[in-house]
């Protein structure tokens, strides 16, 4: 018997729930949206205990302190963004020019510059700097519907700045109200220093992702395998030895060519193949059987000159479960937005709004390990929710550009309203 007094209720809402059954949603199942109209959501102690019709909730006699009447907007769980670089100092706008007279992505990098000057401005930032940034994005990512956010490691590339940049996303956690889930992406690109030698760089990355278990400061290992950066059997040494420190384990796979780092995600049975533009048809097929969640980047390929992933074949061929994240990063995509990636995504992935969010939350949740407690309106879920100015999720994608969000909910606590950070929200 539901304790009939709670901490918020809201009235008149069409709700999408994402509810029911276990699991990330695959292939055709990602079309599958349950709407409720004339819906009603309760929290009690950070906690969703109802999520269903107005008429249903009458029977449950529900007393709560804070009751607001949605006026027929639409609800979804909290936003999702499963793949961020988060923490790091600086910004490369100067790239943008050199971009624009046809320098790749992959080019910058091996001329010292993309990833590599990132590191250098992030090994010369101290801690509150990084800490001050960030929460600047993260105010960003929250006004924009984000409640929770993964951030990898990943600018230090030793010991010393990848510690700094994980015990900087620990603590945001407790300076604001988005939740961060922490990923060491220690081989992120080879040190200049290290000339050919990977195999000897890998091998500090396995012992400083050793310390960085015991220390608890992430749960996945990332690596970012590509041409001129990690191979694949690089990948799956470092990967290998993640697992057996415990670590979930994602990878940069087949962003811009197709090494075989998604297959590699299946043999391995990670939790998410990350980009996968440049993946092979059985690669995503092995990656979709493993039940590896997708995450596609489409922002990322439309800043790096419009080449996306085959979500088509992936949904309606692969049975695959996708996510989408934004990528944040300064280079290849330094933009915080997960509903400027919503619009890329139906434009350039050809996802329709049904699947789209399904991938920005239920299985953006998987994507994090966090698919029983976030990602849907369902009880016993938390209470993370998004109202939206609108009552159609099409007019999410559809209407680019802007922000779409009347009110954000973590915990059951405002945290958004009208579409501004509520300044008391710091946890
Ligand atoms: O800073 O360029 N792709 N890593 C792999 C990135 C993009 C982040 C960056
Ligand atoms: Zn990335």
């Amino acid at each position: 018997m539901l304790n009939p007094q709670v901490d918020l209720l809201i009235t008149h809402a069409k709700l999408a729930t994402l509810a029911g059954g276990t699991g990330p949603r695959r292939g055709r199942t990602m079309q599958q949206v349950e709407f409720i109209e004339k819906g009603a959501v309760a929290v009690a102690a950070g906690k969703i205990v109802f999520a269903g019709k107005m008429t249903d909730l009458q029977s449950a006699h529900l007393k709560s302190a804070v009751v607001w009447n949605a006026d027929g907007r639409l609800i979804t769980p909290g936003l999702i963004d499963p793949h961020t670089h988060l923490v790091h100092a600086g910004s490369r706008e100067k790239e943008l020019s050199l971009k624009l007279r046809g320098v790749s992505y992959l080019d910058i990098l091996a001329q010292g510059g993309g990833i590599l000057s990132t590191v250098r401005a992030t090994q010369a930032a101290t801690e509150q700097a990084l800490t001050a940034q960030a929460l600047v994005s993260l105010r960003r990512m929250l006004e924009q519907g984000t409640t929770t956010v993964e951030a990898k490691s990943g600018y230090g590339l030793n010991r010393q700045t990848e510690l700094k940049q994980l015990r900087v996303a620990q603590a945001l956690n407790k300076l604001q109200p988005v939740e961060l889930v922490s990923t060491f992406l220690g081989p992120h690109a080879l040190p200049p220093e290290f000339g050919q030698r990977s195999d000897e760089f890998i091998d500090q990355m396995i012992a400083l992702a050793s310390a960085v278990k015991s220390l608890g400061l992430a749960e996945y290992a990332d690596i970012f395998c590509e041409r001129g950066v990690f191979s694949v059997a690089d990948s799956r040494r470092y990967l290998t030895a993640c697992r057996d420190l415990g670590y979930g384990l994602k990878l940069h796979a087949d962003e811009i060519e197709p090494l075989g780092g998604t297959e590699l995600a299946a043999e391995m049975q990670a939790v998410t193949v990350d980009h996968a533009v440049a993946a092979s048809p059985e690669g995503l097929r092995s990656a979709a059987a493993a039940g590896v969640v997708t995450v596609l980047l489409p922002g990322t390929s439309w800043n790096l000159g419009g080449h996306y992933a085959n979500a088509r074949f992936l949904l309606d061929e692969a049975d695959g479960a996708v996510a989408l994240a934004t990528d944040y990063n300064p280079g290849s995509c330094p933009s915080e937005s997960l509903q400027l990636i919503m619009a890329f995504a139906a434009n350039g992935l050809r996802m329709t709004p049904e699947e789209i969010l399904t991938a920005v939350t239920r299985n953006a949740a998987y994507a994090v390990g966090r698919g029983e407690q976030i990602g849907r309106l369902e009880a016993g879920w938390q209470g993370d929710l998004c109202v939206w100015e609108t009552s159609e999720l099409a007019y999410l994608p559809y209407h680019f550009g802007i922000n779409h969000i009347k009110r954000v909910y973590k915990r059951g606590l405002l945290v958004v309203e009208d579409g501004r950070a509520v300044k008391e929200a710091a946890k």
